[in-house]
């Protein structure tokens, strides 16, 4: 059996998955299940990248222990794809023992080959895209130093490191780039990976010493390696590369790893580059997607458009989501992720041109065959050109997800639905059924059906849960392989179809707009709704001890009593306005069911409510005396 081997880039786990991380594995996910469906043995690896100092920031300012906080997250990536149907074979994480023994087994190959050496580094870094950058290399914006990339300021680096011989390999990768034409795709991208090439790589550094969040480097201890050399090496480490259970690596080389723009760099020279070093195959396509923007804007947690998945599949499907960015967002290239623009596909391409397609069709075979799947008839009309069209579109369908040019294939298959359409419209089956030409009739029913399961196959990467539906319900019960798809008459004649209920419901776009209207007013407004407030569990809490919290100005830590909800440990920013003296025994109003946090390495597990003006603060209380633990409404 032939194999293919896809990956996705391992997502760092310092914020939770968003549209454009769930964009490129859903695209991956639709390569692997066409793979599998034509027959390969397919390995789909995804994971999360969890070393470098990223992660270990933004585990700090949630106050978590780092490790806590990467099991956490790292959690939240296999819950989402676990949700979204995402069939990886292996969920990669770079904090996994094993992963940890490759990486080291790796380096140490490529020391072994003379390309490490120690040396001084300086230069600029940018934490978020764990980046080195030289002086030429960064932005200026308001006399700060920014990424080219992500725009956010860089900070200077001088460090003993040790670096990698990235420029001894400048000659071989642009005779890699050369011998291999398709190496990197879309083309655009590949050109812009040979003027890095033309302008000439430099060594780059592969470890770090200010901090420890990483993997040592094998030898010196003092040094972790450097989290992108770290990160890369997932793609063998998956396999058991330089380990005992390395029978995975059968599936190497990669097929395709597959990769948002910004890190293309990474995956198409110094990837590559690693591997000659180390002595193993190279991957043989790099394919660097466009970037997702979300009603025009850049995705970013701080415009609070970081979109959900989930939203949207719990409001219009999985199956729909799915669609709606393989056909709207033009694969290769950037584009935009809007709620309307995806209302509009559903409407139109899922409801009406294969929805309805399929709910008149078995509508006839219920009406005149008693929904049994009617026989191939006699031959006419426009049957031929139908199966020359069948054939057509099966060919190039195959063609363009073999090359990757998703969108292509998806509207590819649409065209087809669109000539279904016509050709059911143009053979009229209800004129046939009152002129009683039953052989005519059941041969346009038929080719009809036939028709759609060539349509449920070719979309079932894309939509397997509908696909699967089509299929049962139009009689096809057998095992998915390519041969249904690439012969004509495969449905069998008598199997039971079923009409049921529309494939899709059609959703009032104005009914939509008003809805966001209104939404927005409230957020304008500040409005929340009762159950949103009846959410808060506010009660009374009386001071037990008080004490000032070393080392703050402004916080003290508390004892309360809460009542049924007992004792517990609450830090407020009381300091410069009680003394704890003054605190104790006093009655106040506490929001019992806030998440915990850490304050100065306490935990506060709820917050008081004080009234504030400028300088001035009081605490909220109750009038005369009431049991602690009163609830508040
Ligand atoms: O770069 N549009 O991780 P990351 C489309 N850990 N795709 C997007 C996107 C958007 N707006 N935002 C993110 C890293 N992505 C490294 C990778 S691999 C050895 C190490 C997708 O969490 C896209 O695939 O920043 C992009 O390349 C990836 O998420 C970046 O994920």
């Amino acid at each position: 059996m032939k194999k293919f081997y896809i990956t996705t880039p391992i997502y760092y786990v310092n914020a939770e998955p968003h549209i454009g991380s769930a964009y490129t594995t859903i695209m991956a996910d639709i390569v692997a299940r066409y793979k599998r469906m034509m027959g390969y043995d397919v390995f789909f690896l995804t994971g999360t990248d969890e070393h470098g100092l990223k992660i270990l920031q933004s585990a700090k300012k949630k106050g978590k222990d780092v490790r806590e906080f990467c099991d956490e997250l790292a959690g939240k990536f296999k819950e989402l794809w676990k949700d979204l149907k995402i069939t990886n074979d292996y969920f990669i994480r770079t904090t996994d023992p094993d992963h940890e023994e490759t990486v080291k087994f790796f380096v140490r190959k490529m020391v072994e080959n003379g390309d490490v050496y120690k040396g001084k580094y300086s230069g600029w870094y940018c934490v978020h895209c764990e980046t080195y950058y030289d002086e030429d290399e960064v932005e200026e914006i308001d006399g700060k130093k920014v990424c080219p990339v992500c725009k956010r300021e860089v900070k200077w680096v001088e460090e003993e490191n040790y670096f990698f011989k990235l420029s001894k390999y400048n000659e071989p990768l642009k005779k890699l780039f050369e011998e291999n034409p398709d190496f990197v795709e879309p083309e655009f991208r590949k050109n812009e990976m040979l003027k890095i090439l033309e302008k000439g790589l430099k060594d780059i550094s592969i470890t770090r010493t200010t901090f420890k969040w990483g993997i040592p480097f094998p030898g010196d201890e003092k040094h972790v390696i450097y989290v992108w050399v770290d990160a890369l090496i997932n793609y063998v480490s998956a396999l058991g590369y330089g380990r005992k259970d390395s029978e995975k690596m059968k599936y190497w080389p990669a097929d395709v790893h597959l990769i948002g723009k910004e890190i293309n760099r990474f995956h198409s020279l110094i990837w590559p580059a690693m591997l000659m070093s180390a002595g193993l195959d190279l991957p043989r396509k790099v394919f660097a997607h466009g970037w997702l923007t979300v009603n025009g804007q850049k995705i970013s947690k701080s415009l609070g458009n970081a979109v959900d998945p989930r939203e949207f599949v719990k409001k219009y499907g999985n199956d729909v989501v799915r669609y709606y960015l393989v056909r709207d967002i033009v694969f290769g290239k950037d584009g935009d992720f809007s709620e309307e623009k995806l209302v509009n596909r559903l409407n139109a391409d899922l409801a009406n041109d294969y929805g309805n397609l399929l709910h008149r069709t078995l509508a006839m075979v219920k009406k005149y065959f008693n929904s049994s799947v009617p026989s191939p008839g006699k031959s006419g009309g426009m049957d031929d050109e139908l199966k020359k069209r069948t054939e057509e579109t099966v060919n190039s369908y195959i063609e363009l997800m073999d090359s990757l040019r998703l969108t292509e294939a998806v509207e590819k298959v649409w065209e087809y639905i669109s000539f279904l359409n016509t050709y059911f419209d143009r053979e009229r089956p209800w004129i046939l059924a009152k002129e009683k030409n039953e052989e005519r009739l059941s041969a346009v029913l038929y080719n009809t059906l036939e028709g759609i399961l060539k349509v449920a196959m070719m979309a079932m990467p894309i939509m397997p849960d509908t696909s699967e539906k089509v299929l049962r319900r139009i009689g096809f019960n057998e095992e998915i392989k390519p041969e249904p798809l690439t012969s004509w008459g495969v449905l069998k004649s008598g199997s039971r179809a079923i009409h049921g209920k529309p494939l899709f419901e059609k959703i009032d776009v104005k009914k939509l707009k008003k809805v966001a209207e209104v939404k927005k007013l409230e957020e304008k407004d500040n409005i929340i709704t009762i159950d949103e407030f009846g959410k808060v569990d506010l009660r009374v809490a009386k001071i037990l001890k008080a004490e000032r919290v070393e080392g703050s100005e402004k916080l003290i830590k508390m004892e309360i009593d809460v009542g049924e909800l007992g004792k517990r440990t609450l830090v407020g920013g009381l300091a410069k306005h009680y003394t704890p003296e003054e605190l104790v025994g006093k009655l106040i109003i506490v929001v019992a069911n806030l998440k915990p946090r850490k304050l100065f390495g306490i935990e506060s597990q709820g917050m008081l409510l004080a009234a504030k003006i400028g300088d001035k603060m009081k605490l909220l209380t109750v009038e005369g005396e009431i049991e602690p633990g009163a609830k508040i409404s």
